[in-house]
């Protein structure tokens, strides 16, 4: 019993490995709503590219900015953005909304890559 019962374990595992290593990627959902992103704080892994979901669940126009790398995305209400970002050297990015007066209201939050 306790045999098989391994058996099952380890084929479990074997197939969590398997899917893992399918060429996914990383990505990351981001949920932007009047006035803050819904992780302020996201970590992704260095090296490897990364695909940002972002939906703009307010009512306003939203967008986020990564000043350090370029990276500027407007997602108006109600609609989702795709982009591929990186890869990325390991550091703390700064992204910020630039829609007037969103920062000062919160609207903040680090890409820390590891
Ligand atoms: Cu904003």
């Amino acid at each position: 019993m306790r045999a098989l019962l391994v058996a099952i374990l380890v084929s479990a595992s074997l197939a969590a490995c398997a899917t893992a290593a399918a060429p996914v990627g990383t990505s990351v959902k981001l949920t932007l709503t009047d006035f803050k992103y819904s992780n302020s704080a996201i970590e992704v892994p260095a090296g490897e590219k990364i695909l940002f979901e972002l939906t703009n669940a307010g009512a306003v126009e939203h967008d986020i900015v990564i000043e350090a790398i370029g990276f500027k995305v407007m997602v108006q209400p109600g609609k989702t953005a795709m982009r591929n970002i990186g890869p990325l050297d390991a550091g703390e990015y700064e992204m910020v909304c630039t829609v007037l007066g969103h920062k000062e209201l919160g609207m903040v939050g680090k890409l820390i890559v590891r």
